[in-house]
């Protein structure tokens, strides 16, 4: 499988819960590298230019309050089939339907307050990387 990269943030509610050490120890244990990563407050400009694909879905406003609700921890992974691997760490959207042992069935409340975004396809890991890390502060190894 190739090397990939993916973006991955722990949103404001895992980030209040102070599991960020335990989210990384999954994405370790999986062999995914951490290999950008920063802590942000995003302003509500900054959060709606990231999720702009969701712009017309109904959830939208109650996304992008809760995302600027508090700080979250921002990171770019690396590792083999990276963005499937992370999405499965994850589970499912919704917490109340994720496998038992992922991320989000063991720390998140609700499909809004869900612990983890993690970017879905080649595509928009692309994308979303470059949204929050200038290429020259990644580093893979
Ligand atoms: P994902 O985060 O599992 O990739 P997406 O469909 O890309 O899920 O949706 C982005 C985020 O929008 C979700 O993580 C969740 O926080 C929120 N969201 C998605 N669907 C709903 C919904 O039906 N109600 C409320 N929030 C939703």
């Amino acid at each position: 499988m190739a090397i990939e990269r993916t973006l991955s943030i722990i949103k404001p509610d895992a980030v209040a819960k102070n599991v960020i050490g335990q989210i990384y120890t999954r994405f370790e244990n999986a062999g995914l590298k951490v290999i950008a990563a920063r802590m942000a407050q995003l302003s509500r400009t900054e959060a709606e230019g990231f999720y702009a694909v969701h712009r017309e879905r109904p959830f939208f406003k109650d996304l992008v309050d809760f995302m600027i609700s508090g700080p979250v921890m921002i990171q770019a992974l690396e590792g083999e089939g990276a963005i499937a691997k992370n999405r499965e760490l994850m589970g499912a959207t919704d917490p109340k339907k994720a496998d038992k042992g992922t991320i989000r069935a063991d720390f998140a409340d609700s499909i809004d307050a869900n612990a983890v975004h993690g970017s879905d396809a080649e595509e928009t890991a692309k994308v979303e990387i470059s949204y929050f890390f200038p290429a020259l502060n990644v580093y893979s190894r």
